[in-house]
């Protein structure tokens, strides 16, 4: 999508700082962190949102979770982490492309609201 942030994160025009990417996904560090690790996994493919997956669409999202543990690997969280999915108005979703947010670095609380 055009006007889409995170497609122009995938195509180039915008710059992140890169962890991991394949042919179907990339992981980049979230510009405003909310942990001492914050990284953003997301699909290539523009997916708006959680509401979005279908069957056909579906394979890249067990993607990316398979490739999760490398990811967090490779970025020292053994001790563990943190997978947000924010979807929607109420979810507080501010970029519509599906993102999983990867928080760790440190004894993450207890709420998730
Ligand atoms: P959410 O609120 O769940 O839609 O999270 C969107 C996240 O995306 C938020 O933590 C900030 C991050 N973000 C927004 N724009 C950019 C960008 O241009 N580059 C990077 N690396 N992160 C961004």
């Amino acid at each position: 999508m055009s006007d889409c942030i995170f497609c122009k994160i995938v195509d180039g025009s915008i710059p992140s700082k890169k962890v991991y990417e394949d042919d179907q996904i990339l992981a980049f560090y979230d510009l405003e962190p909310q942990a001492p690790v914050h990284v953003l996994v997301i699909p290539k493919i523009h997916i708006c949102c959680a509401d979005a997956v279908t069957e056909e669409n579906a394979g890249v999202i067990a993607h990316i979770f398979t490739k999760i543990p490398e990811i967090t690997k490779s970025l020292g969280l053994e001790k563990g982490y943190r997978i947000v999915n924010n979807c929607g108005e109420h979810g507080c979703q501010s970029v519509k492309h599906m993102h999983f947010h990867i928080l760790g670095g440190t004894q993450l609380g207890g709420r998730m609201t």
